[in-house]
C-alpha cells in the first residue's frame, strides 16, 4: 500500500503540467485608433495562439477598445490582466498599450466606449477561428 502511494505521488508530479502560453512567440497585432476609426475593421486571430496586441491611439483625444466578451473569455499574461477594466482598454491621446493574451474562438464586436465615437464609426469585428 505504501509503495502504491509513493508510485501515485511520483506519477502525479511527473505528469506534464498544462503548458503556459509561449508569450515570446506571440504574433503582433496592431490596432490603430484614430478620429473616428478603428483599423483594421476586421481583426482575424487564431484560437489558442498567443497574441501581442498593440493598441495605438494616434489622435489628440482619448479612445478605448471595448469588447466585453472577447476580453472576458481571453487568457491574459498575468501582468496584463489589469489592463482591461469592464471589458475595455483605455488609450490616452498619442499613447499606446501592449497587451498579451490568448483569444478564445468566436466572433466578437468591438468599439470605442464613447457612444458618439462609436456611432461615427469606431467599430470593429474580431474573428477568432
Ligand atoms: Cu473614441
Amino acid at each position: 500500500m505504501h509503495r502504491l502511494c509513493l508510485l501515485l505521488t511520483l506519477t502525479l508530479f511527473a505528469a506534464p503540467a498544462v503548458a503556459a502560453p509561449e508569450w515570446r512567440q506571440s504574433r503582433e497585432v496592431e490596432v490603430l485608433l484614430s478620429n473616428l476609426d478603428i483599423e483594421p475593421e476586421t481583426i482575424r486571430l487564431r484560437a489558442g495562439e498567443p497574441v501581442r496586441f498593440r493598441f495605438i491611439n494616434n489622435s489628440t483625444i482619448s479612445h478605448s477598445f471595448s469588447s466585453g466578451d472577447f476580453f472576458r473569455k481571453a487568457e491574459f499574461r498575468t501582468r496584463d490582466a489589469d489592463a482591461v477594466r469592464d471589458g475595455s482598454i483605455q488609450i490616452g491621446p498619442g499613447d499606446e498599450r501592449e497587451v498579451l493574451m490568448v483569444p478564445a474562438p468566436g466572433r466578437y464586436s468591438a468599439h470605442c466606449s464613447n457612444l458618439f465615437h462609436r456611432i461615427m464609426g469606431m467599430r470593429a469585428t474580431i474573428l477568432v477561428e
